[in-house]
């Protein structure tokens, strides 16, 4: 087949089928341009769609050694089916929505793990609907490395693709296309310089490769954290080599103190619940600062605020305890909603106003359902310089790599206890659950030796977060 022959007579058919039109248009992102492509219309042509399935297949996928193929919904589904009937490979299906019952699959069809799947798309500007179909395969263990595409608007989408080891093989690019249109008097020469300029002028965003919070290390995170309180405390993890915070829930201050005397070069946070001490006195607070200050630890107390932000920042910095003169960073509930940050950040307390907010709980039968933590993201994504992290179990719950992952319920021996409170093991909430800080109570406190016992969960930790870090979690 002659195939430069053919693709002028494709670009003739697509442009007297209005699938390319020119003049003044305003794109789904509310930008200008001179030339709109709308190749949803070709399913109403048989001879256009064999055209194109023909194209593709002789100029962009014989010869090419894969198992299946896949069209981004919904204008290349049609495309891919031609395409997979004649060369007799197996199609996939990709959903835009995961099915709310059953299986919840995202990708239909038999497929086995290590196999090779081609992209079919119709037109890429970012590249960002190749990407999302590509993530979805790859999820399901199958091998994407390229995807065949009718036009490439020349905007930066092959190389947004390139970034993420997709290859692009397109039938036009843009240049070429108007070349063809040009060359058969379809279009006039300042029709083609204003395509051409536009070209030039609007490049799509840049689509980098975001990396799995928890690959990174510490110190990485620390550089892209924007809220100072987790920068210091992962500058702190990553120098003292530890990521366990100690929860003193002890009723005497002086027990506290002596606990902490021990155990302080081995934590890189403490956490408090200062409403349970019997013998509160503002000497105490000194002294746990001055210990905090000579072994490096940062204070966080988890008072789990709950009530309209007028009420927590009365909370926060009034009655006995000022909790905002001393705590470097507390908890926070998500429930009342965004003005209960607002109200932290709001007071000049004397500290640095560090936020964790309360995503998941460890205990059993806790009310919080997916859609509670996916709307305590939301509110986190809108003020993530002001916090320092979420208190959740699970490594999905949240992207961000400047933001911590607070994780409770971790002990070496048990695996609840008897109000309800389930632990996992250090090897779990590290390669499994995403835990960057872990919080450990009773595990170290009730034991005989708490000194002996803090090194133990420190080194159990810290070989985990150093084999997730190089990579060898699987
Ligand atoms: P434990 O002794 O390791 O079970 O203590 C865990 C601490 O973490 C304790 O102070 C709890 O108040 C705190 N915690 C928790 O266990 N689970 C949660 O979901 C949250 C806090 Br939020």
């Amino acid at each position: 087949m002659e195939s430069q022959h053919e693709l002028e007579e494709l670009a003739i058919k697509l442009y007297n089928i209005d699938a390319i039109k020119f003049g003044d248009f305003i794109t789904k992102t509310g930008l200008k341009t001179p030339v709109y492509f709308d190749l949803r219309v070709i399913v109403s042509y048989p001879d256009v769609m064999e055209l194109i399935s023909t194209l593709l297949h002789v100029t962009a996928i014989k010869g090419k050694d894969f198992d299946h193929l896949c069209g981004v919904p919904y204008t290349a589904l049609p495309i891919a089916t031609l395409l997979s009937v004649q060369v007799k490979k197996s199609m996939l299906l990709r959903r835009k929505e995961a099915k709310s019952y059953g299986t919840k699959k995202m990708i239909e069809g038999h497929y086995k793990v290590g196999e090779t799947c081609l992209i079919i798309e119709d037109v890429i500007t970012s590249g960002s609907s190749v990407l999302e179909t590509t993530q979805d395969l790859r999820k399901e263990g199958l091998k994407v490395n390229e995807a065949v595409i009718i036009l490439d608007r020349e905007q930066g989408g092959s190389e947004n693709l390139a970034r993420h080891e997709v290859q692009v093989k397109s039938l036009f690019t843009m240049t070429n296309l108007i070349e063809i249109l040009v060359k058969h008097n379809k279009i006039n020469i300042d029709t083609a310089n204003n395509v051409h300029s536009y070209i030039k002028e609007t490049h799509a965003p840049k689509i980098v490769k975001t990396q799995d919070r928890v690959l990174l290390s510490y110190e990485k995170r620390a550089e892209l954290a924007s809220n100072a309180v987790a920068k210091r405390l992962l500058t702190i993890m990553a120098t003292k080599k530890t990521n366990l915070c100690l929860s003193v829930d002890l009723t005497s201050a002086s027990n506290i103190l002596d606990v902490l005397e021990k155990v302080g070069e081995h934590i890189c946070l403490v956490k408090t619940h200062v409403d349970i001490i019997e013998d509160f006195t503002t000497d105490f607070i000194s002294s746990l600062k001055s210990l905090a200050k000579r072994f490096n630890f940062l204070i966080l107390e988890d008072r789990k605020y709950a009530d309209i932000g007028n009420t927590v920042a009365l909370q926060y910095l009034k009655g006995i305890y000022k909790v905002a003169e001393w705590a470097d960073c507390v908890t926070v509930h998500s429930l009342p909603g965004e003005g209960i940050i607002k109200a932290i950040a709001s007071c000049n307390g004397v500290n640095s106003q560090g936020i964790f907010l309360i995503a998941e709980m460890s205990s059993e039968g806790n009310l919080i359902t997916g859609d509670y933590i996916n709307e305590t993201v939301k509110i986190a994504e809108k003020y993530s310089s002001l916090l320092t992290g979420f208190v959740c179990q699970n490594r999905d719950t949240f992207k961000n790599p400047g933001l911590i992952q607070l994780t409770p319920g971790v002990q070496l021996e048990s695996s609840k206890d008897n109000f309800g409170q389930i632990y996992n093991t250090p090897e779990k909430v590290m390669l499994e659950k995403g835990a960057d800080v872990v919080v450990v109570g009773r595990g170290i406190i009730a034991a005989k030796s708490p000194e002996t016992e803090v090194i133990k969960y420190k080194e159990a930790l810290w070989k985990n977060y150093m084999k997730r870090v190089s990579g060898k979690m699987e």
